[in-house]
């Protein structure tokens, strides 16, 4: 079943090798527990908008993420306590054998491309293609990073949206993980659409 709707037992995680290995989360409380994972290329901000979503701080200095990170946080939503499990894929070429697994049993995705850097929309098919074809049809959202370095920027905010629509995901950001511009907006957005879905699936 997706949408995990209710605490599971056991959450997977990759390893650092990619490998898979199996952790118990405490069973003490009913609480919903949502899987999001952010995609798109390497260095387009994706440790940094995470980063910036749980501790609240821009860090300059996010090394290259090894194979797979992970973040959490708690959330109210509906006055419910939602836990959010956030992965953030190390975009590497030589990462790409762990996708199927990094994006499977996922509720939710950000996908990221850069503003400042129009190769990185590029890739966005390709993204969407691994995502439905591992996660099945779950919302997706589409951030455009760095908005903050304004004279650098060649992809505007219009190609964003249009990006999302033509592709049937669930709208578009420009984000900023320097000025904080939208990055609440976007997790709580994300962690709505993945609560509603899980929410109808269970019916
Ligand atoms: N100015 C600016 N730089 C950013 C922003 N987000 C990320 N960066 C920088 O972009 C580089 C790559 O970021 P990182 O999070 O490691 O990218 P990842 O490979 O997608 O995880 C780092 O040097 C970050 O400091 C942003 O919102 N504004
Ligand atoms: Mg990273």
């Amino acid at each position: 079943m997706r949408g995990a709707h209710r605490c599971p037992r056991k959450i997977r995680k990759a390893s650092k090798k990619g490998g898979v290995i199996t952790s118990v989360l405490p069973h003490t409380e009913r609480r919903f527990v949502y899987k999001l994972v952010v995609a798109g290329e390497g260095g387009v901000g994706k440790t940094t908008l995470i980063i910036r979503y749980c501790e609240g701080v821009f860090k300059h200095d996010t090394r290259t993420t090894v194979g797979v990170g992970f973040a959490s946080k708690e959330v109210k939503l509906r006055g419910e306590a939602i836990k959010l499990q956030i992965w953030d894929f190390g975009g590497e070429e030589r990462f790409r054998f762990i996708l199927p697994a990094y994006c499977k049993g996922a509720n939710a995705a950000i996908l990221a491309f850069d503003t400042t850097r129009f190769q990185s929309v590029k890739n966005l098919p390709e993204w969407v293609e691994i995502i439905r074809k591992n996660a099945g049809n779950i919302p997706i959202v589409v951030v455009g990073t760095k908005t903050d370095l304004e004279d650098k920027r060649t992809v505007k905010r219009e190609e964003g949206e249009t990006f999302s629509k033509m592709n049937k995901l669930e709208g578009y950001y420009d984000v900023s993980s320097k000025t904080g511009l939208n990055v609440d907006t976007v997790f709580a957005r994300v962690a709505e659409l993945a609560y509603d879905q899980a929410k109808k699936a269970k019916g």
